[in-house]
């Protein structure tokens, strides 16, 4: 009998998909309206075996409750702030992640935000497309990006990424988290608010957990300042949303891009009102090649662990 898996969201690939199929009796609780799930699952679930699901998504304490069978959670993704992994360690069940593969799109997707807010690319299109530019209407210089600051926030391999990206664009770098990193020539800046005081942009890329909980407030927010902007790639936990959305409103921040917010997918009216603000809808890994990677790290992770083998990428717990 293969063994029973609860899949909580599809990979965009379809090797991934048939992979999963092919090796597993998958059960998909994507399918099932939300209302119904929890009658579709009583059933199933003294069966499941291993949980497929994302950074996004997790698996609460909850969840991991009505599991009684559960041996593996694989996390399409690096995060794991959605992961009990308190209860999973206490019930020894393995956890997996899919680090590295998504390291450059998660990158990329900083840099285009960057690139976005900082040269009104977002704001611009909507200038051609509602007709401004056929009025005549003036258009703004936007500033340069050569010279100026950038502060990353959680210099991990996704913060390393961006800081060599940056480079090339004649951007100083600086980083802040607890830990130094050894063998870096970026310099680390003492704390998140000194961070903050010498950036142009502060990117933040730290990982969602208490302690990091709405770190960046309103002192962060006006350090950076009226000129400022601040990017978000990691969770929208991380910042007092109220306090950036009241620092946008009152100039004391110039701009944001985000591609991450704290009630996925609700986005607050005010956000979207306000044209100094680039939005994406928590797609920093979304690309062909990188969901496939990812998505295939899974499949290993799960076969690696229903074969006894060594995980490729276990959370060490
Ligand atoms: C994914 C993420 O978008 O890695 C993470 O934790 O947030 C993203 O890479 C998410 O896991 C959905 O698959």
């Amino acid at each position: 009998m293969p063994p029973d898996i609860l899949i909580l969201a599809p990979s965009p690939s379809a090797a991934v998909n048939a992979q999963l199929e092919e090796r597993y009796a998958c059960h998909h609780a994507w399918q099932v309206a939300p209302e119904e799930r929890h009658a579709w699952l009583d059933t199933l679930a003294p069966r499941i075996r291993g949980v497929v699901t994302t950074g996004a998504l997790g698996l609460n304490a909850t969840d991991m409750a009505l599991l009684p069978a559960l041996e593996i959670i694989a996390v399409n993704g690096v995060g794991l702030d959605g992961v009990a992994l308190d209860v999973a360690r206490q019930r020894g069940i393995a956890v997996t992640t899919t680090p590295n593969v998504l390291t450059d799109d998660v990158a990329d997707t900083a840099l285009g935000l960057l690139l976005a807010s900082a040269r009104h690319i977002a704001a611009l299109d909507r200038f051609v497309r509602d007709g401004a530019w056929e009025r005549r209407e003036a258009i703004a210089p936007a500033s340069s990006l050569r010279g100026k600051t950038a502060g990353i926030f959680g210099f991990g391999q996704i913060g390393q990424a961006i800081a060599h990206r940056l480079a090339a664009f004649g951007i100083h770098v600086r980083y802040f988290q607890p830990r130094a990193i050894a063998g870096t020539e970026v310099p680390r800046a003492e704390s998140l608010l000194a961070l903050a005081q010498e950036s142009d942009y502060l990117i933040v890329c730290a990982p969602g957990t208490p302690a990091t909980r709405k770190i960046v407030d309103r002192t962060i927010l006006d350090a950076l300042g009226p000129q400022g902007t601040l990017i978000n790639i990691a969770r929208g936990a991380l910042i007092d949303e109220d306090a950036m959305i009241a620092a946008l409103q009152d100039g004391h921040l110039g701009a944001a891009g985000l591609d991450v917010f704290a009630d996925e997918p609700h986005v607050p009216a005010a956000l979207r009102a306000m044209s100094n603000v680039v939005l994406t809808p928590h797609v920093g890994s979304l690309t062909v090649e990188t969901r496939h990677a990812m998505g295939q790290l899974v499949v290993d992770n799960l076969a690696a662990h229903f074969a006894g083998q060594p995980l490729l990428t276990p959370v060490k717990q």
